[in-house]
């Protein structure tokens, strides 16, 4: 099924043609004006269409007021093609490296799983047709990848930062970034040769979820940690809490964990809103207290749907980040092209700037009153000073209305037209219903999961357990399903699959799911951790059948 997953979310190929370029020899000036003011009306893609847009209208408003030195380098279309991003943060030995590998289904290149410290740097887990390892040094200088603004933390970081390729099916769609653990106590106070709570906030930056793992059986935040922790202010939205290793513990111990995490997580986080916490023990070994196995077989459900979503949600996450930088290029360039006016043409100059930088908040307000401006588009004010300190404002352009005017062109037209394209592109490439599901793939086919000639089959079959009221009892499914020999845990996997109603007994629809999944283990396939959504969807369609079925 892998081979014809060729294609990523992003990548499939366009419904729409692009507009063709005139050849340049034949271009005349008109239609280069013409070009130039006027977007297509339909992109390629969703994410084509933030490139052109960026490097048509953002990007020259950007090098033209220094924008990178101020706030972030300018974008390169690797930026934008990245894949979802996950981050994974946590204290050492909470079980990062071993939750990566266990969607992976695979370790990935150097990766060491351990009770002690044992990842020492960052580690970008990507998609890769062979198993392969690249220095930190060597990506931050490859155009195709989103690593290059790295390098402003130096050779000591880029020593402690690597990528792991390899060719897990999860990776076509989503990246992960595992960190070193934060350490504590005197561990801590050694401290690292770089800037380690600045790279978390910038991966945090971009990427389209963070998880904070904790281990239930040891919890503890350090004060490295509390900082990280901090630094992710801003990323509420992307934050979901892990409690790992829940298996270990007793269930009061567990409520008590559980309580001790939220309320010192309250005091880190500082979120009205209560933040996800996930439940489980994340890794393929079976579980040491079976107590609570539904409810971690839940939590882990609904994190993985969570992580299925990711690449849907990535586009809508990159034009509103792309929207946020927008907004605050034009304010940027307001700002900068304000404080170039207030210079004097000849004499004192340097104490005219010093005397802006002075009174910095004034000229803010100024030109927030001036061109009425919303004051969250403005930047922090101490970081900006700080570079203006290093500046020289004489060197500094003029208002330049005409990129201001496409900026707004940007966020009034552009964005809203290539929003209403979304719908169409969402429907062409939902990741559930092409076999581009990373997690599922092996069992999405063209005929739906369950061929019609199995269903009949299954269908037989049922009928020999005598079913009442449509339903057949636990008991006899069980001593049926157990003539399968397969183990009792992933008899217990596949019961809790297929009983989607949870209640002790399987209709026809649910016994043809376990019987599927039962060949599925047999042929030696892992069971998924949720039901996929095809499985779903064919219950529900065919109630719809038989609803309509009046003389049936
Ligand atoms: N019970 C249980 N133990 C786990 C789980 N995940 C990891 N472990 C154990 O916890 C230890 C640490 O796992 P790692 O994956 O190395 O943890 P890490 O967070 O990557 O650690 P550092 O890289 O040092 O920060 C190992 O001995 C694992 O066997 C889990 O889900 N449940
Ligand atoms: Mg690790």
């Amino acid at each position: 099924m892998a081979e014809s997953r060729q294609s990523g979310f992003f990548e499939a190929p366009p419904v729409y043609a692009p507009p063709k370029a005139p050849s340049s020899s034949s271009e005349s000036r008109w239609s280069k004006k013409k070009k130039e003011a006027k977007e297509p009306e339909v992109y390629p893609t969703v994410i084509e269409g933030l490139k052109r847009i960026y490097a048509s209208k953002i990007k020259p408003l950007e090098k033209e007021y220094d924008f990178d030195k101020f706030h972030s380098p300018l974008l390169r279309d690797s930026d934008f093609d990245a894949k979802p991003m996950v981050l994974l943060i946590g204290q050492y030995s909470t079980g990062k490296t071993t939750f990566i590998r266990y969607l992976l289904e695979r370790e990935y290149p150097g990766a060491h799983i351990g009770p002690e410290p044992t990842t020492d740097r960052f580690v970008a887990v990507m998609h890769g047709n062979t198993d392969l390892v690249t220095p930190g040094n060597a990506l931050t200088v490859q155009a195709d990848k989103p690593f290059g603004a790295l390098s402003k933390f130096g050779n000591d970081f880029l020593n402690k930062f690597q990528s792991s390729q390899s060719p897990a099916p999860i990776l076509e769609d989503v990246t992960f970034i595992d960190t070193p653990g934060v350490l504590s106590g005197e561990k801590q106070r050694i401290g690292r040769s770089y800037d380690f709570v600045k790279v978390i906030e910038w991966f945090a930056e971009r990427a389209d979820m963070i998880l904070l793992l904790f281990d239930a059986h040891k919890l503890d935040i350090s004060d490295e940690f509390k900082r990280s922790i901090e630094g992710l202010k801003g990323q509420g939205d992307k934050i979901k809490i892990v409690l790992n290793k829940a298996d270990m513990i007793s269930g009061q111990q567990l409520m008590r964990v559980y309580g001790a995490l939220m309320w010192s997580l309250g005091k880190v986080l500082q979120t009205p809103e209560v933040t996800r916490v996930y439940l489980g023990s994340f890794w393929d070994q079976p579980y040491q207290n079976e107590d609570y196995r539904k409810l971690f077989e839940a939590e882990q459900g609904d994190l993985l749907k969570d992580l299925y979503d990711l690449p849907k949600y990535a586009a809508i996450r990159k034009i509103n980040e792309l929207v946020k930088r927008s907004r605050l290029a034009k304010v940027h360039a307001y700002l900068i092209s304000h404080l170039k006016n207030e210079m004097p043409a000849v004499f004192g100059k340097q104490k005219k700037q010093d005397d802006l930088i002075d009174k910095l908040k004034d000229e803010f307000f100024k030109v927030h009153q001036k061109y009425q401006l919303p004051v969250g588009d403005f930047p922090d004010i101490n970081k900006f000073r700080e570079v203006l300190k290093v500046s020289d404002f004489t060197k500094f352009n003029k208002l330049n209305q005409k990129m201001i005017d496409h900026m707004d062109q940007v966020l009034g037209e552009d964005i809203p037209k290539l929003i209403k394209q979304f719908p169409q592109e969402q429907i062409r490439k939902n990741p559930f219903e092409d076999s581009s599901n990373p997690f599922d793939a092996s069992i999405t086919g063209s005929e739906g999961p369950i061929t019609s000639e199995d269903r009949a089959k299954f269908q037989e079959l049922f009928f020999k357990l005598n079913p009442v009221n449509g339903k057949a009892s636990g008991k006899v499914c069980g001593e049926f399903l157990s003539q399968s020999k397969l183990p009792r845990d992933q008899l217990s996997k596949i019961w809790g699959l297929s009983d989607r109603d949870n209640d002790g007994f399987l209709d026809e629809e649910e016994f043809a799911i376990a019987m599927y999944f039962v060949n599925l283990a047999l042929a030696g396939a892992t069971l998924p951790l949720r039901l996929p959504p095809e499985l779903q969807k064919k219950k529900q369609q065919q109630e719809a059948t038989e609803n309509v079925k009046p003389f049936g």
